[in-house]
């Protein structure tokens, strides 16, 4: 029997062996039998600090009591009839499987009525999202990480795939041995980094400035493609107006790097026939997240490197299925599927459905939930699959609002997330291993998760929320016999969009478990995009100035991020022993120099305090840019520290650029 991943968004696919050991398939393209750490010790997370009856208590200063499901359940949908939709917020997660998704979002936009039904990945792929589709017309990634196999030259930016998407990093360092070049763009000297032909160590949020200085010299030597811009794009004009009225060399001062530096990425650019830039957290969790996708895109564009093998703009998602939440409409800016809110749409989908409740207009994203809970405007929050109190930004803010809504549910197959000690009702779900559905990795490739052990008596994701449709007396409408019958309710819903771009009715559930279905191929190969004109909307944008620049009393910015076999907030793999022998789940990147200037040794607990919060960690010398720290996301603590600034387009969160100081703790 054969499953895929549960972790990160390469979807390595695995064998199971005996005793439920794991193993990378060898016939699988995406991963051709390889597999990480991390990945393989998902075999030892069946067991270990699962929660596995249902919880509940009237407030957040009582003692949990075991209840069962129904009554859970009875009680949860007693609230949402208790209050009118708008005040109920579902909080889902791009870890969920697509039938989980499926049957969460039609419970929320479809039954209870609520626009409100957002996920984590507004905090990851968000800015991806809404600049694919301000310049294709379409959320589509238009590569696979097969071209990696046949491109000339790589940029990644803002990614560390080394540690993020270790699979994609060992195909890279493949590919490099049959000459492909690598440049890393990262104010870290990332494990990524130092497998670079070039380094640029950008100044954080000056990526723009770097990508404008790029295409005006591209641009000013020929070398943009100006049969393709005429033929398949729009806003050349603009954007070479722009672009002339610009300094090149005050932009490479912008970013923070050297004229030599700039010279070696322009002469990469020119000399390569096919180019991929990849880019993850680094770009998309930034105040201008939106505008930094809309100037990769647009250096593609302008160059005609999209569309063809080897070329394009490559958004890495990091959640096993961020990519199946974008397709099923689990976003609060979407209806369903790949449709926004329009008249047409709604009423595709009330017909589909069968409902009359639809919401008018997109709804509350993550953080805003958040925001909307400190003013009082939330009755009901229904969080699944993901833990917000730790990961999103301005803790004590979230903390604060969160204490504001009367019913807090977490649905976790684990316990001890910082989520459950502000929940009311904790229901628990199976985890990997237990059940099965379908995911989507980064580039479109829809594979079976299988379950591989029986799960008793305990619910998967979907079906919870299946459950609480039908306590709302929508009994029809969620009574599924199986996950494979969700699972053909969503393919069948997928023919709604207008292009049937978002082909996954193609699909075939049983098929999957040995073939994996890659929707959408070829749609983009006419170079005709899914904009009204049918052409591709280049963007000029500029860097704004940061309303948190480091000053006099928060001199330095704090990066956060990856660490190699940690996942998020380790409540599967730091149960796991093997798991801490490469990095710690604590500490603080800091440069020598900075160090030695504050008087601060290597291995030395230091505290680390921004205008929202502070903690206190061990300090250890990284190259990293002087006037930059790194905190990795495996501290639970990071976020008291990051503030609550968002992209106003994607409302990703700007995690990556927070001021702060640091001094020897005491
Ligand atoms: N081991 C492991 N792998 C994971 C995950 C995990 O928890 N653990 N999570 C998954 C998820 S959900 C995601 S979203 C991905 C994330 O994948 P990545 O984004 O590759 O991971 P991060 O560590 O967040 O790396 C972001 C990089 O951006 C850099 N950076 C910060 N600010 C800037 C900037 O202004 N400009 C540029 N150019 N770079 C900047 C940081 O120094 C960092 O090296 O990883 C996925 N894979
Ligand atoms: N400072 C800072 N903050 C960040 C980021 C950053 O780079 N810097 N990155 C952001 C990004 S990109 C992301 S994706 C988020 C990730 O943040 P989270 O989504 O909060 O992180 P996880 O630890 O993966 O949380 C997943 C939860 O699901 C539970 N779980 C596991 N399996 C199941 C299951 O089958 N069903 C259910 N119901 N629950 C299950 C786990 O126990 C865990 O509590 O963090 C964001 N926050
Ligand atoms: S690279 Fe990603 S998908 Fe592959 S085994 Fe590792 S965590 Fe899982
Ligand atoms: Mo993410």
């Amino acid at each position: 029997m054969e499953t895929v991943c549960s972790y990160c968004g390469v979807g390595c696919k695995f064998e199971i062996q005996e005793h439920g050991r794991l193993r990378g398939v060898k016939s699988y393209p995406i991963n051709r039998g390889r597999s990480c750490a991390k990945g393989l010790s998902l075999s030892d997370t069946l067991e270990i600090n699962r929660l596995t009856t249902p919880l509940m208590r009237d407030t957040t200063e009582d003692a949990f009591g075991s209840a069962r499901y129904d009554e859970a359940i009875a009680r949860i949908a007693q609230a949402i009839q208790n209050t009118v939709p708008d005040r109920v917020a579902l909080y889902l997660s791009g870890q969920m499987l697509n039938e989980d998704y499926y049957v969460a979002n039609k419970l929320a936009k479809g039954f209870i009525g609520t626009p409100h039904c957002d996920t984590n990945s507004r905090t990851c792929m968000a800015s991806a999202v809404v600049g694919y589709k301000k310049t294709l017309g379409v959320d589509y990634v238009p590569v696979r990480m097969e071209d990696i196999d046949t491109t000339n030259l790589l940029i990644l930016i803002g990614a560390n795939p080394a540690e993020a998407h270790v699979v994609l990093m060992q195909r890279i360092k493949k590919a490099r041995k049959r000459g492909l070049k690598v440049v890393v763009i990262d104010p870290r000297r990332t494990a990524t980094a130092k497998e670079a032909d070039l380094y640029l160590p950008i100044r954080p949020g000056r990526d723009i400035d770097l990508i404008n200085a790029l295409m005006r010299r591209l641009i000013a030597e020929g070398f943009h493609d100006e049969a393709f811009i005429h033929a398949h794009t729009e806003g050349f004009e603009t954007l070479i107006e722009g672009l002339l009225a610009l300094d090149e060399d005050s932009l490479i001062k912008s970013a923070g790097i050297t004229t030599e530096d700039f010279e070696k990425l322009v002469t990469l650019w020119c000399e390569n026939e096919r180019i991929i830039t990849g880019w993850t957290m680094g770009l998309n969790q930034a105040l201008q997240g939106t505008e930094n996708n809309l100037a990769v895109i647009t250096l593609h564009l302008i160059t005609g490197q999209i569309n063809r093998p080897g070329c394009g703009p490559l958004s890495l998602t990091g959640q096993p299925n961020a990519m199946g939440g974008r397709e099923v409409g689990g976003l609060a800016t979407t209806l369903a599927v790949h449709l926004d809110y329009t008249e047409t749409n709604r009423a595709k989908v009330a017909e589909f459905w069968q409902t009359d409740r639809l919401p008018i207009a997109g709804g509350l994203t993550a953080y805003e939930m958040l925001q909307a809970a400190h003013r009082g405007e939330l009755d009901v929050l229904i969080i699944c699959h993901t833990d917000p109190i730790y990961h999103l930004p301005n803790r004590r803010f979230v903390e604060e609002a969160i204490a504001r809504v009367s019913l807090v549910v977490e649905i976790n197959a684990y316990e001890g997330s910082e989520t459950a000690p502000h929940a009311h009702i904790r229901l628990p779900a199976v985890p990997f291993g237990y059940k099965e559905g379908t995911q989507t990795n980064l580039d479109r490739t829809l594979t079976r998760v299988e379950a591989f052990e029986p799960k008793g008596d305990l619910l998967q994701d979907w079906e919870i929320f299946a459950r609480i449709g039908q306590a709302l007396g929508h009994e029809k409408a969620f009574d599924y016999a199986d996950t494979r019958a969700v699972f053909e309710e969503y393919q069948a819903m997928t023919r709604l969009s207008e292009r049937e771009h978002l082909n996954i009715f193609d699909a075939d559930y049983e098929a999957l478990k040995t073939e994996p279905f890659v929707w959408g191929e070829g749609v983009l190969s006419s170079n005709r995009f899914f904009t009204p004109s049918q052409r591709a909307q280049l963007h000029f944008v500029t860097t704004n100035p940061h309303p948190e620049e480091p000053d006099e009393d928060y001199p330095f910015l704090l990066l956060t991020g990856r660490t190699r076999d940690q996942w998020h907030s380790g409540s599967k793999t730091a149960q796991i022993e093997k798991l801490h022998k490469y990095k710690p789940l604590r500490f603080v990147e800091i440069h020598p120099k900075d160090a030695a200037y504050l008087g601060i040794a290597e291995g030395q607990s230091v505290t680390i305090s921004s205008r929202y919060g502070t903690l206190t960690t061990e300090a250890r010398f990284a190259d990293l840019r002087p006037g930059t720290l790194f905190i990795p996301i495996s501290d639970r603590r990071v976020n008291y520290l990051t503030s609550g600034r968002i992209d106003p387009y994607s409302k990703e969160p700007d995690y990556n650029h927070t001021a702060v100081r640091i001094g020897v703790a005491g």
